[in-house]
């Protein structure tokens, strides 16, 4: 799938989505899920291509034949398997999709969700020029998204975060550097400090939390981990040791639903809120995210945004759309309720497999 406008991180440039999908059937209903791993290991170790084949030579092979009562108790499946977060989301999260299908219930009401409406914030990518990053944010505030999220990097930093507040006193700003500095750009976390952004996301490396409780002592802006968590384990340990205020959880990142919630819990017990970060997702990853909004503690504006922001045609009916206010309505039919236009998905399919047990 070719998205809208290329996206640019300090990790570098997407254009093109090669997305891997997982369909479940019990031969009536089908439960939907999608890898949420890029086309290359930068944001995160994981490629389409790595999910495909520890899904295809691992995953599938350990689940097929076996019987689960639940989606929840997933983890048999994959128990023993290192790693390899978002592969194992694939499956994890069609097979609950299957299970509310079955079920007859949203997916958001068997997650135990509570947000019927959800707050919806937009990720702009580097631009070519300050202005144009201006002109971005001012078409998201005017289609009434409620936080915007600017992606740093150094040398488009503290500048930029200046003429953005100056620009915009008002709107809820953060900035999230996907790793790219380290403890000695503490001065310059200091300068941008004094623009009232609301949280810098995962300033340093992928891996730390050591060096992020560094810097959070140097500064008042919370921070936000993105890639350094990947389990509840890893939450508490990060909000042990003051390595973040707030959490930005990512359903393929954790390894499914199942570990969203328990993230989630760990967050709540220990008055940390958290907000739902988006991976370029189609309408199937899209969807699901739209449903995992919907817990408690989820009170922070997410990256999850409408289909038109990244797609001319998504691959599920209606696309995820946003209201004039900026939010996303829960939808209340079975499973992920977003319908998936599988001619749209044949034709844009340029591999298969099935597994049949
Ligand atoms: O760090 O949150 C991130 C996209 C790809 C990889 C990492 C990130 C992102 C985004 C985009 O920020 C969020 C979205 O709009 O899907
Ligand atoms: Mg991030």
């Amino acid at each position: 799938m070719q998205l809208l406008h290329p996206f640019e991180t300090s990790f570098g440039v997407t254009q093109e989505r090669r997305i891997v999908l997982v369909t479940v059937t019990d031969g009536i209903h089908t439960g939907y899920g999608e890898v949420t791993a890029g086309e290359g290991p930068f944001y995160s170790h994981e490629t389409s291509e790595t999910a495909w084949h520890v899904l295809r030579d691992f995953i599938i092979p350990n689940a097929l034949g076996k019987e689960i009562e639940h989606a929840a108790d997933y983890g048999r499946f994959v128990q023993g398997i290192r790693g390899h977060n978002m592969a194992k989301a694939g499956l994890e999260t069609a097979l609950w999709d299957l299970e509310a299908k079955i079920l007859g219930q949203p997916l958001w009401k068997l997650l135990k969700g509570t947000r019927q409406q959800i707050d919806c914030g937009v990720s702009i990518g580097i631009q070519a020029s300050i202005d144009k990053l201006l002109a971005k944010i001012d078409t998201e505030v005017k289609a009434g998204y409620r936080r915007i999220k600017i992606k740093i990097k150094p040398g488009w930093d503290v500048e930029v975060i200046r003429q953005v507040r100056e620009a915009f006193p008002k709107i809820l700003l953060m900035g999230d550097a996907n790793s790219a500095y380290t403890l000695a750009d503490i001065d310059l976390f200091k300068k941008m400090d004094r623009y009232n952004v609301m949280m810098f996301e995962q300033p340093l490396h992928h891996e730390d939390m050591i060096d992020h409780a560094e810097l959070q002592k140097h500064i008042e802006t919370p921070i936000c981990l993105d890639e350094s968590i990947h389990s509840a384990d890893d939450a508490r340990k990060a909000i042990q040791i003051g390595a973040c205020r707030i959490i930005n959880i990512k359903l393929g990142r954790v390894g499914g639903h199942r570990e969203v919630r328990a993230v989630h819990d760990v967050c709540r017990d220990n008055g940390i809120p958290v907000w739902c970060g988006g991976m370029l997702e189609s309408g199937i990853g899209r969807a699901h995210n739209v449903a995992l909004s919907s817990l408690e503690n989820f009170s922070l504006p997410g990256d999850v945004s409408a289909s038109k922001r990244y797609w001319t045609e998504d691959i599920v009916d209606p696309p995820v759309e946003v209201t004039a206010g900026g939010q996303i309505s829960q939808r209340n039919n079975p499973g992920i309720a977003y319908n998936v236009k599988e001619d749209l998905v044949r034709r844009l399919t340029v591999r298969s497999q099935v597994f049949t047990s």
